[in-house]
């Protein structure tokens, strides 16, 4: 038999790696969750607009456990493969449900990091598919994991079965084995972490989208895409209360008082950037408009069908001081790609909902 099959076929080093993948997969799942709840609030769930950085680090932290998801995911299959190939298929009813649920498991999983790749890669293959579909399938994963470890808690938590010793052989080792999944889950995480893991970040080969780009920040959608490089003539800002609506000119605007701050702009691909952003604060705006700061807000663009045309602001973050409708970005003007005439920016916010080309504002 080969040697680096027999090392690697052992209950200790799958439950090993079982034990980092159950780390991994629960550290993005929580986190994946959380972007939701965020992204898609209900009644109960609210989001502060403080710590500035806690979304850029919560969504860091899903994306680089998803990757070492991937080595791990891999080795653990590994480990475990010849035993899909076990006969009889089907000893008992409870051992059917334990391959059944194994089935699933390797499934959903690997959708999930499939998915979550190639949307980390090409920034949203297939539209409004994707989220809904990497939601649902989460909960199938997770779901899997609590029967799977249920299955096997007897032997995660019975005695430890003396293993065979080895044979010294010129292969691999059990050690060696778990060592290079290590290895890999390590390289693996270093190499794609500096998107958003500032001083990773000139060790980061796969890093992606960072420091390029217009006005020194990476572009998502870009107002070509968006169909918005012509700005209508007389633009203004409209701002409907429950008073009425106001509008306002980019020159209104700039007569505003103008705050600057440096925010991060956290995709929820990944990447992540900071960097100093100038323009009127909501209280501010709010205010100058004759509103409450602190109320809802709903923020419209000129883009006419995107799926980020729209967002909704709450008042948690229209009551903070940091809360921007910017105008410009590091001592610029908004360039059209990063949403001119005029953008949302707030703190601790998903990128999605930094929305570009802002059109009108409803207070709620
Ligand atoms: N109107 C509009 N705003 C948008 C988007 C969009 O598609 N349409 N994309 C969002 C996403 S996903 C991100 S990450 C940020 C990126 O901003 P940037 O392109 O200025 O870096 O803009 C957000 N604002
Ligand atoms: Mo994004």
């Amino acid at each position: 038999m080969n040697h680096f099959r027999a090392a690697a076929h052992s209950p200790a080093v799958t439950s090993r790696i079982g034990a980092a993948l159950g780390v991994t997969f629960l550290l993005c799942f929580l986190t994946g969750l959380l972007s939701h709840l965020i992204q898609h609030p209900p009644g109960w769930f609210t989001w502060p607009s403080r710590p500035v950085q806690l979304y850029r680090i919560t969504q860091g932290v899903h994306v680089i456990s998803g990757i070492a998801s991937i080595p791990l995911l891999l080795a653990k299959l590994w480990t475990v493969y010849p035993k899909l190939f076990e006969r009889p298929a089907v000893r008992s009813i409870p051992h059917a449900l334990e391959r059944l649920s194994i089935l699933v498991l390797s499934g959903a999983a690997f959708f999930e990091v499939t998915t979550g790749l190639l949307n980390v890669a090409q920034n949203y293959p297939w539209d409004f598919y994707f989220p809904s579909l990497h939601y649902a399938v989460a909960w199938i994963a997770i779901g899997s994991v609590v029967v799977h470890v249920a299955v096997k808690l007897p032997i995660i938590r019975g005695p430890k079965e003396p293993e065979k010793p080895e044979k010294p052989s010129p292969g691999l080792s059990r050690r060696g084995f778990l060592r290079s999944t290590w290895l890999v889950t390590g390289v693996a995480v270093v190499a794609t972490a500096g998107a958003t893991v500032p001083w990773l970040r000139h060790v980061s080969g796969l890093s992606w989208r960072t420091d390029k780009g217009t006005q020194g920040v990476p572009v998502n959608r870009t107002a070509a895409a968006a169909g918005v490089l012509e700005i209508p003539p007389g633009w203004r800002l409209e701002i409907a209360t429950t008073a009425g609506t106001r509008s306002f000119s980019l020159t209104d605007l700039v007569a505003l008082p103008q705050t600057t701050a440096e925010l991060p702009i956290a995709c929820v691909e990944g990447w992540s950037q900071s960097a100093v952003w100038t323009g009127v604060a909501f209280p501010d705006l709010l205010r100058a408009a004759g509103a409450e700061p602190g109320s809802d807000v709903r923020v419209l663009s000129l883009e006419r069908n995107g799926l980020y045309a729209t967002s909704e602001l709450p008042g948690t973050h229209t009551a903070d001081p940091l809360t921007l409708l910017a105008l410009q970005l590091n001592g610029e003007v908004l360039a059209p790609d990063h949403g001119y005439p005029c953008r949302v920016i707030a703190p601790n916010r998903p990128g999605v909902l930094q929305t570009k080309w802002v059109r009108r504002l409803e207070v709620r």
